[in-house]
């Protein structure tokens, strides 16, 4: 029955990636290997996370932490440690060559470059544990990434990680939540695993996501209100209090972007996190939050705007640079890039 050959034939996202592969006859690989080694650090991040709680308890027991380190060892912020645990994987790939050139972490002030004798021509963008500040009270949390190809053989320089979002060849995240899901796009539409523990494999659960055309959901950080722009304050003004005779929109906002994201990705409608007086370039960062977001909004049929322009068309000049950013349902992205048409025209 279809039923059983489903749950016989399991579909692993190291088989699905490997399936990616053999669309490329040319490829060597390379990138699967680099794939699993960001599969490899949420496994890992997965499982420490989980234990965040308890390992709080059994730390208060005088235990030793939870990373089972060496003993002793203070209790490493979770966000240092599986940015740690990243940046191993990547540089080391476990064989001689690494297939990562440069490394941009949220962790990092500076940009990590392999080391020559081992770089490989991959640059990873990632946020190790996004949300972080969320960890103590359970709400979920997660790695974002994304990867591109270095532009050229000459040596690599932080110009081959200031690219525009659109030249990405893959973005996705983990969420570490009541389950923990991975959500992956290689460029050709988005797809969802789901971390079955007693295998330690991610199984696709929810192939070729598509994110609804519309949403009744708006999530934003209603606190920042008083020092919004005209088109944002419009945008949820509407969402409140429809002008065609629908009903309002509900407000959902975790605080966390991941968590955010997936939802908005899954039930549709709207996730902004504007610019303000305070910060003219919103928070998000653009490498490692804006881009895969955006990334993958665009695959699911979603778009994602800046405020000023399609969002993957930004070319970052710094590699922590912010930009406010609006992404979700077509159509609700729609109505935020004609009223901030109309307030250009205004000007
Ligand atoms: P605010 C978490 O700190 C984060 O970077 C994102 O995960 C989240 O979307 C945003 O900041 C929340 O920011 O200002 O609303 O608390």
């Amino acid at each position: 029955h279809a039923a059983d050959a489903h749950r016989t034939d399991l579909m692993t996202i190291t088989r699905f990636v490997l399936n990616e592969q053999s669309k490329y006859p040319e490829s060597r690989g390379d990138f699967s290997i680099l794939l699993n080694h960001i599969v490899l650090g949420c496994k890992f991040v997965c499982s420490v996370v989980n234990k965040a709680g308890l390992a709080k308890l059994i730390g208060l027991a005088g235990e030793t932490n939870v990373q089972a380190s060496c003993c002793g060892e203070e209790q490493k912020k979770l966000d240092v440690l599986s940015n740690e645990v990243f940046i191993k994987a990547l540089v080391s790939s476990g064989r001689t060559v690494s297939y990562g050139c440069i490394l941009v972490s949220e962790e990092d002030e500076e940009a990590t470059f392999v080391e020559p004798s081992r770089r490989g021509r991959y640059c990873v963008v990632f946020d190790p544990l996004d949300g972080s500040s969320n960890i103590d009270c359970g709400v979920s949390i997660g790695t974002i990434f994304g990867i591109y190809m270095v532009k050229d053989d000459h040596e690599p320089t932080l110009d081959d990680v200031l690219q525009p979002g659109k030249n990405m060849l893959a973005a996705g995240y983990c969420m570490y939540g009541s389950s923990c899901t991975f959500v992956l796009s290689t460029g050709s539409g988005v797809n969802g695993f789901t971390l079955d523990p007693s295998l330690g494999e991610f199984i696709l659960t929810h192939p070729d996501i598509k994110i609804p055309k519309k949403g009744k959901i708006y999530s934003v950080n209603e606190g920042n209100v008083r020092n919004w722009d005209g088109p944002t304050a419009k945008y949820v003004e509407k969402c409140k209090f429809p002008q065609d005779g629908s009903s309002a929109k509900s407000l959902r906002y975790i605080g966390s972007m991941v968590a955010d994201v997936h939802r908005t990705l899954l039930y549709g409608g709207i996730f902004l996190y504007p610019a303000d007086k305070k910060s003219p370039n919103g928070k998000l960062r653009v490498l490692y939050e804006v881009f895969p977001m955006s990334f993958l909004m665009e695959q699911a049929g979603g778009q994602a705007f800046t405020g000023k322009q399609r969002a993957l068309d930004l070319v970052p000049t710094k590699i922590h640079e912010r930009s406010p950013i609006f992404l979700g349902s077509y159509d609700e992205v729609e109505e935020i890039k004609a009223l901030y048409a109309a307030e250009e025209k205004k000007a």
